[in-house]
């Protein structure tokens, strides 16, 4: 759903778009997963690099990118264009699926089957409302506020709103706004917001409570901010908010988080996906396995043991050797 990640301040942003694109067309369409990581990474890799790549064999030189990538590079800048992304917008079937996949709760196989079944545009699917599940049709009737990116600003405003209103329940709740807003960004496509606490525990998960407790968060805040809920659980909320009535309708996420796995929680949904990918494969370098629930050593058997208790985000950072970095730092 994101299309747009490159900054203005990246110099390489052009091929950053194309790189972007071609990874999208991986997963959506070819679903190979291999050259999405290897676009994605080569994206992430220009973008980061803050001189003008110049040619496909100087960006060779950079680690994530090969003889493939070098080379549509190369064509790129002695073409303006690319044949392989010529193709692909020209077939009208990923078209298709292409603009379905746009639509909250429809990913690429469901697109797929959609085209397959005959219903290629919004309109198609706004006639056949019956065929979509609830995520779906609230996907559909937000369509046009979804796709619009939401100033930080306007989440300074609802994190305001979020931490007033859960604060009223109990004066102990945290509330934490991860994500591409956490990473410092302008622009955000959805608000990802993790609560935690003292009394949440991982054993709750059995006894439900943590259920009761989001339930009891979320009826608060469909009060003021909340106004269609996607699906709940016992730790998961995905919903939809606004702040005033002249402002577009966003994707909220709300996870409440046992105490003892909230920063790992927080390392894992600040990211960015990239950063994540690259900061578990340093921890398992150093013998640690890192995921959003814990960080655990791994033993001479392979098998990791038990949680390290951890007290703070700088704390995971320490444990696995990796020099710190700041959330405006993870993109
Ligand atoms: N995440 C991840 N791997 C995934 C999906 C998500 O590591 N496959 C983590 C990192 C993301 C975070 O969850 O930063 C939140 O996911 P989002 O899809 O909301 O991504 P962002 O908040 O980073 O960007 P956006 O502004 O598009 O919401
Ligand atoms: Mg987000
Ligand atoms: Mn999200």
């Amino acid at each position: 759903k994101r299309k747009n990640p490159s900054n203005n301040s990246n110099v390489n942003a052009d091929f950053c778009d194309f790189l972007i694109e071609l990874s999208e067309y991986e997963k959506n369409v070819s679903r190979n997963i291999h050259k999405y990581n290897a676009y994605k990474k080569a994206a992430s890799v220009l973008a980061a690099h803050h001189k003008r790549i110049e040619s496909g064999e100087e960006a060779k030189k950079l680690n994530g990118i090969g003889d493939k990538i070098s080379k549509k590079i190369d064509e790129f800048l002695q073409t303006g264009k690319l044949k392989k992304l010529e193709n692909i917008h020209q077939n009208e079937e990923v078209q298709a699926v292409n603009l379905l996949t746009r639509v909250s709760g429809i990913g690429p196989v469901k697109a797929a089957q959609f085209v397959r079944d005959g219903l290629r545009t919004i309109e198609d699917l706004r006639k056949n409302q019956d065929k979509l599940n609830h995520h779906q049709n609230i996907g559909l009737k937000y369509f046009e506020d979804f796709e619009k990116s939401i100033p930080r600003s306007e989440i300074e405003e609802i994190e305001e709103i979020l931490k007033k209103n859960i604060n009223s329940i109990g004066a102990e709740f945290s509330v934490t706004v991860c994500g591409s807003y956490r990473r410092g960004k302008a622009y955000s496509g959805d608000i990802d917001v993790l609560i935690t606490h003292p009394s949440v525990k991982v054993s709750d998960g059995k006894k439900k409570r943590g259920g009761e407790v989001l339930k009891k968060l979320i009826n608060k805040l469909n009060e003021s901010l909340i106004t269609d809920t996607i699906s709940i659980g016992a730790t998961k909320f995905m919903g939809v908010c606004r702040l005033s009535k002249e402002l577009p309708y966003r994707r909220l996420d709300i996870r409440l988080i046992p105490c003892e796995q909230y920063y790992c929680a927080v390392l894992y949904f600040t990211g960015s996906d990239v950063f994540n990918k690259s900061m578990r494969a340093h921890a398992l370098e150093q013998g640690f396995t890192l995921n959003e629930y814990s960080l655990r050593p791994i033993g001479i058997t392979g098998v990791p043991g038990e949680p390290i208790h951890i007290t703070s985000e700088e704390e995971i950072f320490e444990y696995i050797n990796y020099p710190y970095k700041k959330p405006e730092e993870r993109n």
